[in-house]
């Protein structure tokens, strides 16, 4: 097992590392910026480097600041958190070459999951069902027409080193798509620097449902069901559960034997997550995400399973201490992701937090880096706190949840607290009627003459 290892992140996840390294016996590093000295993060781990100043690119992104951080630390092992590194597949070859542990899956893996297009083509091999779509990146206005004819409209353009909606474009009518390319393949280069987009159906109002694995060095991989991430808003999860309603035993469990069997078709390690969107009761693959992810508490709460220190683990070498049919699920588990946001405009609201107080109870748990007097700083992710509840069933869940984000006190900033009290009012969320169309109810009707929403 690793002595000591360097969590390249902050914020709440990489306090969420070190509660995992704790419980393990692992010594903890925190590196962080200059905007960051104060934080919790540093306070808890064992030993900590400042790598640079406030912006990302200079400090939680510095390949190099990081890695000597790890050297001068003798670290074994870097655990990238999600966000930032985590799906750097340059990150886990210098790790490699450099003789850190890299906590994530092979480099290669994650190159291959990280270009879209060849992860589509990859997975179809392996037997996961697919929308329709071109089968390789198009180039060319007259290219993508053809293939929107042959699967017919509406068609997504989506971004092949994409992910999580960005360079995306819906196109409705064969008129509409040379600018949808172009805009699509400009957006992908200024986000990514490749831009390279591919063409696939696009769904009106599937289900987003995800399935997280986790595959030792040896060969054993399981799938510890599934996440229901359907409330998005501008392609940012802001509410997940688990179990997901729309899933009967007999598609959770094809679904989950066709995961395992395709993540094992590309010796897939550590944990990952395999996207699917649902319609109709027929799921189609979107992509894997090659890393830990936010929303990871709900699954740990209903398998009982610590994901962070499996990860640990199987870097470690170690082999997977239990069996798929080991892995029950119990009850039902809701996140809500608390952002320091206007819940109107969803704007950015970063500064200080006055009082900052979160009930516990029974069943609930709150993921955070956040504590009275503490600083949401505008260099980062807006978000504060994950609460995260567990019921016998989904009711209980979301009334502990209610009762939850009642009681909880965030003075000084604006936040999404009131948007998930009227969420959960919702009588299509208490029904369960769910789907990416979901939060359209909350978005103000675009002005005419204004420019539409992306997607
Ligand atoms: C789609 C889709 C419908 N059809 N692809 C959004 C994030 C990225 N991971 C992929 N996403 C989607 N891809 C096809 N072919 C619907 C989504 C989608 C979505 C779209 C609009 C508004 C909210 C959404 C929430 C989840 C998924």
């Amino acid at each position: 097992m690793f002595k000591k290892i360097l969590i390249a992140n902050r914020g709440e996840i990489a306090l969420r590392v070190i509660v995992a390294c704790r419980e393990l016996g692992i010594k903890t590093v925190a590196v962080y910026s200059e905007a960051d000295e104060n934080s919790l993060h540093v306070r808890f781990a064992d030993e900590d480097v400042c790598i640079g100043p406030a912006r990302s690119a200079d400090s939680y992104l510095n390949v190099p600041a990081i890695i000597s951080a790890a050297e001068i630390t003798g670290a074994d092992a870097i655990h990238p958190g999600y966000g930032f590194l985590s799906e750097s597949a340059y990150l886990a070859e210098v790790c490699e070459a450099c003789h850190i542990r890299f906590i994530g899956p092979d480099p290669n893996v994650i190159r291959l999951m990280g270009d879209k297009a060849r992860a589509r083509r990859a997975m179809k091999k392996a037997g996961l069902p697919m929308l329709p779509g071109s089968d390789g990146p198009v180039e060319s206005e007259e290219k993508a027409v053809k293939v929107a004819w042959d699967i017919g409209y509406p068609v997504i353009i989506k971004a092949v080193a994409g992910g999580g909606g960005r360079g995306m474009r819906v196109v409705r009518l064969p008129s509409e798509m040379g600018a949808a390319l172009r805009t699509a393949q400009r957006e992908a280069e200024a986000a990514f620097g490749v831009g390279d987009v591919y063409v696939e159906k696009y769904l009106e109002n599937p289900r987003h449902i995800e399935f997280q694995v986790l595959g030792d060095h040896h060969g054993n991989l399981v799938h510890l069901g599934e996440r229901e991430c359907s409330i998005q808003r501008r392609h940012q999860k802001l509410l997940e559960e688990s179990p997901s309603l729309a899933l009967t035993d007999k598609i959770r469990r094809k679904m989950g034997s066709l995961v395992v069997d395709a993540a094992k078709a590309v010796q897939y390690t550590n944990a990952g997550t395999f996207e699917f969107l649902l319609d109709d009761g027929k799921f189609y693959f979107m992509e894997v995400n090659t890393r830990l992810q936010v929303e990871h508490p709900v699954t740990e709460m209903v398998t009982g399973i610590d994901i962070v220190k499996e990860q640990i683990r199987i870097a470690a070498g170690e082999r997977l201490s239990f069996k798929q049919s080991e892995v029950t699920f119990t009850g039902h588990s809701i996140e809500c992701r608390i952002n320091a946001e206007d819940p109107e405009t969803f704007a950015p609201s970063p500064g200080v937090i006055h009082a900052f107080s979160v009930p516990g109870g029974p069943g609930a748990r709150i993921d955070t880096f956040a504590h009275s007097e503490c600083t949401v700083s505008p260099y980062y992710d807006s978000m504060v706190a994950k609460i995260i509840t567990h019921g016998r069933d989904r009711q209980e869940a979301i009334a502990r949840m209610r009762r939850t984000l009642e009681m909880t006190v965030v003075d000084g900033i604006k936040t999404t607290v009131p948007l998930h009290l009227k969420i959960l009012a919702e009588p299509d969320f208490v029904a369960g009627r769910l789907g990416t169309a979901f939060m359209e109810r909350f978005v103000p009707k675009a002005k005419p003459g204004s420019l539409a929403a992306a997607v």
